[in-house]
């Protein structure tokens, strides 16, 4: 079958001096003679100037760019027009490429033609779109190397050890008189399930990182009124985003910040303070606090070393028992004898070091830039799981001795699993929601 025409804009709808249009499919270049006035020999990379036209009418004055199937980003024929990047222009390109013969294509349509062309596998697909949407260094840099093929090449690797382990198996049941073959026992076949075991344990606990990159953390800010909550979101923030004041109950809403330590994203939430007492308007703020203090990762519970502690500050405490806390004393600077347990600070003269180092630690952050790679999306992350879960399946039947051919039905699973993750199975079937997450032109 012959794949249709797509055109889409692949910079960005606004106002700017270049906008790219993209177009792809075995007969572009057809579309391509129609609307460009320059007669060019097609063969290859190759860049064209002229005008696009639409009949007889000069639309705009454009750079074409010519790329010839296989090597093209989506394997097929395809050009790119770069224009000007006015959107009553772009858009009379785009109508005009329409009108002979190309269709608009749907999101993420370029990367999934590029996948499903064999140019790439579906990590490597997924890379493009978080390449696009990452916000941090650390965040950018694990998207190129999925992209190059770092993260496909880790699952490939276990891959590998699973399929060696099942062909093993397979030629046991099959040719069991073929004495090339090395004779699988059930200590034999634990033995290597068990290192792969922890092969996939060891990448999924990377994936944590990998995860935290992605997504930052959710990072909570409680505590009594007036305790400075606000002055250390602003602080770590470095900018006076919420409103501080030395009146009790001055934060009635949540009010949200992110902030980038070292390459760690954090989702701030500063709360309104927790208290009996409250006002009508406050006690709608402490309901919404109670909320966030049940989907944060982490809870910085803020004390003050001016002060006793009180039968409400250790109230929060057993409140926020069950979660991963970190105590901090604020305002120690006016009472620096003080003997509260805890990470001491001043976030009104921004001494906060201390503390950006604890929450570090307590989220054992690790990643040091070498170049591993780090699985971050979800859906990978899933389907690795699910094949741990049906290679610890087949470990627990070699133990109880089950026959090594239903021990195989298990790993064929943990094998399924696997070249989901990579998109090696049924590509066709693919879900359109994953590629329906892309840009336009993507
Ligand atoms: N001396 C000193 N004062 C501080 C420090 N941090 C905050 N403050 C003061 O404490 C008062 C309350 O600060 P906020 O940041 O508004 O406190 P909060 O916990 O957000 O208070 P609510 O929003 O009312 O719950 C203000 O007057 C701040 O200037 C500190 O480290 N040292
Ligand atoms: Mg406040």
């Amino acid at each position: 079958m012959i794949n249709d025409t797509i055109v889409a804009l692949a910079t960005a709808p606004l106002e700017s001096a270049i906008g790219v249009i993209r177009v792809s499919g075995e007969e572009c270049f057809i579309l391509l003679d129609k609307i460009f006035d320059k007669k060019i020999k097609i063969e290859g990379h190759k860049t064209y100037f002229g005008n696009i036209v639409n009949d007889d009418e000069i639309i705009d004055e454009v750079l074409i760019t010519t790329f010839v199937e296989p090597r093209s980003f989506t394997g097929e024929n395809s050009f790119e027009i770069n224009c000007h990047g006015g959107l009553f222009i772009i858009n009379k390109i785009i109508q005009t490429c329409i009108k002979y013969g190309a269709r608009l294509a749907q999101r993420g349509e370029f990367s999934k033609r590029a996948y499903l062309n064999g140019k790439m596998d579906l990590i490597q697909a997924e890379a493009i779109n978080d390449m696009i949407r990452s916000t941090s260094e650390e965040e950018s840099k694990l998207a190129v190397l999925s992209l190059k093929g770092k993260t496909s090449n880790m699952i490939n690797e276990v891959k590998e050890k699973l399929l060696s382990i099942i062909s093993n198996i397979e030629v046991n049941i099959d040719y069991p008189e073929y004495d090339d073959a090395e004779i699988v026992t059930k200590e034999s076949a634990k033995l290597k399930l068990l290192e792969l075991r922890t092969n996939i344990k060891d990448i999924l606990k990377d994936a944590k990182t990998g995860k935290l990159i992605k997504d930052g953390i959710k990072v909570a800010i409680i505590g009594k009124p007036n305790v400075g909550k606000s002055s250390l979101l602003n602080s770590l923030l470095k900018e006076d985003k919420a409103i501080v004041t030395d009146i009790a109950g001055t934060t009635r809403d949540i009010v949200e910040g992110q902030v980038n330590l070292d390459g760690l994203k954090l989702n701030l939430l500063d709360t309104a303070g927790i208290r009996k007492d409250a006002d009508n308007i406050e006690k709608i703020g402490i309901e919404k606090t109670l909320k966030i203090i049940e989907e944060a990762d982490l809870i910085l519970l803020v004390l003050d070393a001016s002060r006793e502690l009180d039968e409400e500050d250790y109230k929060l405490k057993e409140l926020v028992k069950n979660k991963k806390v970190i105590t901090v004393v604020n305002k120690t600077e006016l009472n620096k004898e003080n003997k509260i347990e805890g990470i001491k600070i001043s976030a009104k003269n921004n001494e906060i070091s201390n503390l950006i180092e604890e929450i570090k630690k307590q989220i054992g952050y690790s990643y040091n830039y070498e170049n591993k790679p780090l699985l971050t999306n979800s859906r990978q992350i899933g389907l690795l799981e699910a094949s741990l879960k049906n290679i610890e399946n087949g470990l627990k039947e070699v133990e109880k001795n089950t026959p090594i051919d239903l021990v195989s039905i298990d790993l064929m699973n943990a094998l399924n699993n696997i070249n989901d993750i990579l998109g090696n199975r049924s590509k066709t079937d693919l879900s359109e929601e994953i590629f329906s997450r892309f840009c336009l032109g993507k």
